[in-house]
């Protein structure tokens, strides 16, 4: 009996012996609430930052994907367009993203327009074919015709010749050198046909996220397509 005692003692006492933290327990639970209240705070932008940029990576490389099926498609690429419409403007070869023609979505996590610009010798309104696409390319990479869009241009022997670039203006909400040259933040009729390495590091004054397809590998697509 008295062994069975010891073992459960009666309820009012075990209650006693548990009632209650000291007011330092309390003090430190509180702290350290706070403490992890605070740091999820600060980590919060962080995580809504990073998120967002990863989140425009997979749009832009999503957009990069469907101008080349419309490329394949048609024979040729759409041209830009001249507003956020997204309807290509004959003849513009850089500016907003033709993405009603296209017939996708065309803005970024930051809600603005994707910007793209085209190879001269890869847009026409005219009718096309995947074999006349093929040809031009053909011309490009041989220097029967002159390319006139590259990426990361330093001088003509070490830059990439590209079909199209397409560009998120990041978070800072503007296209940044050396994509926009004429410092209105924005691709357009101003700028030349020079624009960022795909690879450009990110820094204070860059964040932009570029896509490229270069002229000899939307050609190797078209010599698989077209035996
Ligand atoms: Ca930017
Ligand atoms: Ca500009
Ligand atoms: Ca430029």
């Amino acid at each position: 009996m008295a062994v069975a005692r010891a073992v459960n003692p009666p309820p009012a006492r075990r209650m006693t012996a548990r009632a209650g933290f000291t007011l330092v327990e309390v003090s430190i639970a509180l702290v350290i609430v706070g403490l992890l209240i605070g740091m999820g705070a600060q980590m919060l932008p962080m995580l809504v930052k990073q998120n967002k940029f990863k989140e425009t990576r997979l749009l832009v490389g999503e957009t990069k994907t469907a101008i080349i099926g419309y490329a394949l498609a048609n024979g040729k690429l759409p041209y830009a367009a001249a507003t956020t419409n997204g309807i290509q403007t004959a003849g513009r070869l850089n500016g907003y993203l033709p993405w009603a023609t296209l017939g996708i979505r065309g803005v970024d996590p930051y809600a603005r327009t994707l910007y793209y610009a085209v190879e001269s010798h890869l847009a026409t309104s005219a009718a096309s074919s995947l074999t006349q696409l093929r040809s031009n390319l053909e011309n490009l990479l041989n220097g029967t015709t002159t390319p006139d869009l590259y990426c990361n241009y330093v001088s003509a022997a070490s830059n990439i010749k590209s079909a199209f670039v397409v560009i998120s203006s990041g978070e800072n909400l503007r296209v940044n050198i050396p994509s926009d040259d004429n410092n209105n933040g924005r691709v357009d009729i101003n700028d030349n046909n020079r624009f960022a390495s795909p690879t450009q590091a990110i820094t204070s004054t860059y964040d932009d996220t570029l896509e490229t397809v270069e002229i000899a590998h939307l050609y190797g697509l078209c010599v698989k397509l077209t035996p």
